[in-house]
């Protein structure tokens, strides 16, 4: 039996200050067309789509900063997206920053919606591990503030029924944490789909930078393998405003390999036909969770000692 699923995964070159929601919109509309000339039904663009990566900078008067927000979806400048997918009958993954007042209180996430092929909304995730920090770092050429500018997610990590299966989102970072994978796998995710913006010297030294890539692909295989599932990673990437992000947006099976992969740091689709039961076989084999998996045995070490680690000496 096969569920294939034609997907594109639209990585995105840098988007400067000085572009609008309309200009990037525009540049995603194109992409779109283009997954749909190339057969796809689902198109998954990356994190933070409709602005610059404006977690970098010390943004401290309060309307500013929610420029960069989105308080409705769609919205008059989304709104095209989702015309467009309807009309071309393709789905997609969006990513970006919500605003919203609840109670009173004003909220911020970092968010992704997943879009059917009739233009409705089918899911919604808001992402949980925010990486940075919340207070500006000194001596750093650019910041990285998601703490600051966002509250961790509030809906875990949902799946919902979509493409013919099981679909999962997630944001960036959390493609490093395997529980991201795991909670999902654990619901029967066929394909977790994430957008990520990483740049070089995130960790404020450059000595990992060679190993950017490597620990991007890293992550997203180990999940994908040892969960059974599609992973689809879009980067945003290149040179934004001085802060250069890498690239390498990949299709992963769920074999763990690499199906398809960007070559470029701009914008750029890269396709594949996913066949949603190919995880199957690691399913019902390696990674029966329900035979193999064994929880009840995961907090002995912490019952018998008391503690999680050894004394110290
Ligand atoms: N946008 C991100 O979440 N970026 C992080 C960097 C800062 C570590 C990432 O995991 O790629």
């Amino acid at each position: 039996m096969s569920r294939y699923v034609m997907t594109a995964s639209a990585q995105m070159g840098p988007i400067s200050k000085s572009e609008t929601r309309a200009d990037a919109v525009k540049r995603l509309v194109e992409m779109m067309r283009e997954a749909k000339g190339r057969g796809c039904e689902l198109v998954v663009f990356t994190e933070l789509a409709l602005t610059t990566f404006f977690p970098r900078w010390v943004i401290e008067d309060e309307a500013e900063l929610d420029s960069y927000y989105e308080t409705e979806m769609p919205s008059a400048a989304t709104l095209p997206l989702f015309e467009e997918a309807s009309k071309l009958g393709i789905g997609f993954y969006l990513g970006y920053a919500e605003l919203v007042i609840e109670n009173g209180v004003k909220r911020r996430y970092n968010t992704s919606i997943l879009v059917d092929q009739t233009g409705t909304i089918i899911g919604k995730y808001r992402k949980v591990h925010l990486p940075g920090h919340s207070e500006p770092q000194e001596g750093r050429a650019f910041q990285h503030l998601e703490k600051a500018y966002f509250e961790p997610g509030d809906l875990g990590f949902p799946v919902c029924r979509g493409f013919g299966g099981v679909m999962g989102m997630a944001i960036c970072n959390d493609r490093r944490w395997p529980e991201t994978y795991r909670v999902m796998g654990l619901q029967g995710v066929d394909m977790v789909m994430l957008g990520y913006n990483t740049p070089f010297g995130h960790t404020g030294k450059h000595e990992t930078d060679a190993l950017t890539n490597f620990h991007n692909h890293l992550s997203m295989q180990a999940g994908a393998y040892q969960n059974a599932t599609w992973v689809v990673g879009t980067a945003k990437c290149g040179d934004e405003e001085g802060s250069v992000m890498g690239g390498q947006s990949v299709i992963v099976a769920p074999s763990g390999e690499i199906v398809a992969q960007s070559y470029t740091m701009e914008d750029e689709v890269i396709t594949a036909k996913c066949d949603l039961d190919a995880g199957n076989i690691y399913r019902e084999t390696v990674f029966n969770f329900e035979i193999h998996r064994r929880p009840e045995h995961y907090g002995l070490i912490v019952e018998r000692t008391g503690a999680v680690l050894p004394a110290a000496e």
